[in-house]
């Protein structure tokens, strides 16, 4: 049978069963970016195909998604984390007009092309290990303008880079000045004008918010879900990171994808989560970071049936974070994740989380998404600490 490429004497980690879906002598086969075999050689075609690559002995996992980033900021906060390091905490420097919005700032000031240039070397950071597909979010802007630009400028991250993206409207991340005391006020203006905007430009794939204390309430955050309902959107949701206020169940009970973080989540939101097929994405990275102490609840999740995602969530504040590596590191080390979880959370439950039936998994129909590593064994993939062993990634089947 022709063919496009062949990839042999590899072996393959396919992502299509708990157990990794492992091969010893796999072989993929691909046409126009799409996967025709992929699994053992001894059982596999004969392939006539332009172009042989063999692989000798190397592994091959799917592409690596990041299912949760916030790739597209104004500016770093590094100064911010030189006053945490002195004592300040986060809701002080908050309080004094740091955190978010001074990233709301920095993202307002700047140009998409400079949103673009700023982004672009934690993507190639991503991709450097092996990441093929990036979910990115909006929530910096926190006006019409400025949400539009920065869903403006993740959507060219795929223009810029053989990557696939997918853009999220998190336009309910924080309260901007010109709204204090009045988030009811700023949710109607997201609902009744500026989501229905970005929805009629094409901007974004799903709807996401901040229900958190500090964020937005529950009652705030359906009303995101019931304006997104109305033009089609998936929704997610930052939920149960600093305290519980049951939004994994409420988005869970609107379909929500996934919900992330989950840190407070407790037994009641796990059940929900199960039954609507609700992915739990935990963010190892944020967990680090603002040194939280409280565990998301990983055996419920397990006992309950929850696919579990992993992402970075890079994002200035909480989660500095471009290597889905040391994440799936700090997933294992962490969170007790197996190896199997934690390359699952980055390739088929990560696809999952996003929406993404074509990917995720080494399977015929599937996009040629491949990473090519350079290890004896995946869990030299999770093991390791800033040590990058890609050999070749491989984006639409070259
Ligand atoms: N959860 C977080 O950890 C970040 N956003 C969110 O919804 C914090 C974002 C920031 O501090 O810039
Ligand atoms: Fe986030």
């Amino acid at each position: 049978m022709r063919c496009d490429r062949v990839w042999r004497h590899a072996r393959l980690a396919t992502m299509t069963n708990d157990d990794m879906g492992l091969v010893e002598d796999g072989l993929i086969a691909s046409s126009d970016g799409i996967i025709l075999y992929a699994g053992p050689a001894s059982i596999a075609p004969a392939w006539d195909a332009a172009d042989v690559v063999d692989c000798g002995g190397r592994w091959i996992t799917p592409g690596l998604i990041d299912c949760h980033t916030h790739l597209i900021h104004g500016a770093d906060r590094a100064q911010e984390f030189e006053m945490r390091l002195a004592g300040a905490s986060y809701e002080e420097i908050a309080r004094t007009g740091g955190g978010i919005l001074s990233t709301m700032r920095a993202t307002r000031a700047a140009s998409e092309d400079a949103l673009v240039a700023h982004a672009l070397p934690r993507l190639d950071a991503l991709i450097a290990e092996g990441v093929t597909t990036v979910e990115v979010k909006s929530g910096y802007g926190l006006c019409a303008e400025s949400e539009i630009r920065m869903l403006r400028a993740a959507r060219r991250l795929c223009r810029e880079r053989r990557v696939g993206i997918t853009t999220t409207f998190l336009g309910a991340h924080a309260l901007p000045p010109e709204y204090a005391d009045d988030a009811d006020g700023y949710i109607a203006m997201l609902c009744n004008d500026l989501l229905p905007q970005v929805a009629t430009l094409g901007l974004t794939d799903a709807v996401d918010a901040f229900c958190e204390g500090i964020g937005f309430t529950p009652a705030q955050t359906e009303r995101m879900f019931a304006a997104a309902a109305r033009h089609g959107l998936p929704v997610k949701l930052h939920a149960e990171q600093l305290s519980n206020l049951h939004g994994a169940a409420l988005a869970a009970r609107h379909g929500a994808l996934s919900a992330d973080h989950l840190e407070y989540l407790d037994q009641d939101g796990i059940a929900a989560m199960a039954t609507s097929g609700t992915i739990a994405t935990l963010l190892p990275g944020a967990y680090y970071f603002v040194r939280e102490t409280r565990l998301p609840p990983i055996e419920g999740l397990r006992r309950a049936g929850v696919p579990i995602a992993l992402a970075t969530d890079c994002n200035p504040g909480t989660s500095p974070l471009t290597s889905l590596l040391l994440v799936m590191n700090m997933g294992a080390t962490l969170f007790r994740l197996t190896i199997a979880e934690c390359l699952a959370g980055v390739t088929r439950n990560a696809a999952r989380a996003l929406g993404l039936r074509d990917r995720g998994t080494l399977e015929p129909g599937k996009r040629c998404d491949l990473a090519i590593w350079d290890i004896d064994r995946p869990a030299e993939l999770v093991y390791r600490m800033g040590f990058n062993p890609l050999h070749a990634r491989i984006w639409s089947g070259s």
